[in-house]
């Protein structure tokens, strides 16, 4: 049991800003009652997360849905309310000038104005105190012929330089890929080898991001882990739950073998614990279900994961790989994937004072009731915005 206290002790999750707005498909955005109207909102919101998980301390921001005037004073706020403010990540994938791609646009004068956006992000870290910088790029072209493949390349490392150079000594840059969306023939980031590429360019404060929803199906992604893991350039996880592409959805809601398995790696590989590097984040879109809510099950699904991975056997497990006993190790994890951790987790909560159950603990407390009466007019999501 120290062991597993000591490990989900050392879970940090960091919630998505964005998951606390009204979001939707390209189809409609819901409107629900009682969603932020700015950015403090947003904080606020994000830690009664923290309040009835005791996991979530940190919130990621993304620039410009969540622009304030004074970042320090932002950070200050979020401290006031029990949590920090975390990753930044940039958005360059919203501006008309973007059509053609950011960094890798074949106009000078675009690359420069979305290169300046990252460089004002990493003022922002400064004045916020987060870490990571977080980048995804939505460029690449749609038909074959369209733009130089290679020369985006270069556009793309030149630009990652320039902002990887003004990094301060205590900060990381996190290069996400993501496979296809919104650009359908290539992508200039699209997978873990091109992110790994250009972090292996760069140096040691470029790490890669995996968002578990960014990969063709059937992908093994603790394989993947485990490789960054192994070079030390797994910088961060945005975690969500996918049926088909990037669907965004809760975390282990779709999967939650997978989440156990990569988990199950993360463990392997020290990926938890006080050492640890790796930012666990949520990149969740909620569409129609309470946001709060969505955020604490999500917390709680990678909990569990966590639970179930730090309860494999790891002495029978390798005992069973040395023997050449594939039925017995596959046995070894599937008999802690089967574990009902729930009590346990149950257990680990109220020893902090928290409620065992954190969902009908939140349900009960009338937090929603409250800001429904209080918010009207909120519709800022990012996607929206
Ligand atoms: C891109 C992405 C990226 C963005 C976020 C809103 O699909 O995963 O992390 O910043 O969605
Ligand atoms: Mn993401
Ligand atoms: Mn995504």
């Amino acid at each position: 049991m120290t062991d597993i206290t000591a490990g989900l002790d050392a879970l940090a999750i960091e919630t998505p800003s964005w998951a606390y707005g009204n979001s939707g498909t390209r189809f409609k955005v819901f409107a629900q009652a009682g969603v932020p109207r700015d950015p403090f909102e947003k904080l606020a919101d994000a830690a009664q997360v923290h309040a009835f998980t005791g996991a979530a301390p940190k919130v990621a921001l993304h620039i410009p849905w969540d622009r304030v005037e004074d970042y320090a004073g932002l950070a200050a706020y979020a401290r006031e309310r029990g949590v920090a403010l975390g990753t930044i990540n940039a958005n360059v994938f919203q501006d008309d000038d973007y059509m053609l791609g950011s960094v890798t646009n074949p106009d000078p004068r675009v690359r420069r104005k979305a290169t300046d956006h990252l460089l004002e992000c990493v003022d922002i870290m400064d004045a916020t105190g987060s870490r990571d910088l977080k980048l995804w790029f939505s460029d690449g072209t749609n038909y074959p012929g369209q733009d130089d493949i290679r020369a985006r390349q270069e556009r793309l490392a030149e630009a990652l330089q320039e902002v990887y150079a003004r990094l301060g000594d205590d900060q990381r840059m996190q290069l996400e890929y993501k496979l296809f969306e919104p650009a359908f023939y290539t992508t200039d980031v699209p997978d873990w080898g091109t992110s790994l590429l250009h972090c292996l360019a760069l140096g040691p404060k470029a790490v890669v991001c995996v968002d578990t929803g960014h990969h063709a199906p059937g992908t093994n992604i603790e394989f993947i882990v485990a490789q960054l893991l192994r070079v030390g350039r797994l910088g961060a996880f945005d975690f969500n739950s996918r049926f088909y592409a990037d669907d965004d959805l809760m975390v282990g809601s779709a999967d939650p073998f997978q989440l156990f398995r990569i988990m199950h790696e993360v463990v392997r590989g020290g990926g938890l614990g006080a050492d640890s590097e790796v930012a666990f984040m949520l990149d969740q879109c909620h569409n129609i279900e309470p946001k709060i809510q969505g955020q604490i099950r999500s917390v709680m699904n990678v909990q569990e994961a966590t639970a179930k991975a730090l309860l494999v056997d790891t002495a029978a497990l390798k005992a069973a790989q040395d023997s050449g006993d594939v039925l017995g190790a596959n046995a070894v994890l599937m008999d802690a994937y089967n574990t009902d951790v729930r009590p346990l987790l149950a257990e680990w909560r109220e020893a902090k004072g928290l409620a065992g159950d954190p969902i009908a603990a939140y349900k009960a407390s009338g937090y929603l009731e409250k800001i429904s009466a209080e918010r009207v007019g909120g519709d800022q999501a990012g996607w929206g915005a």
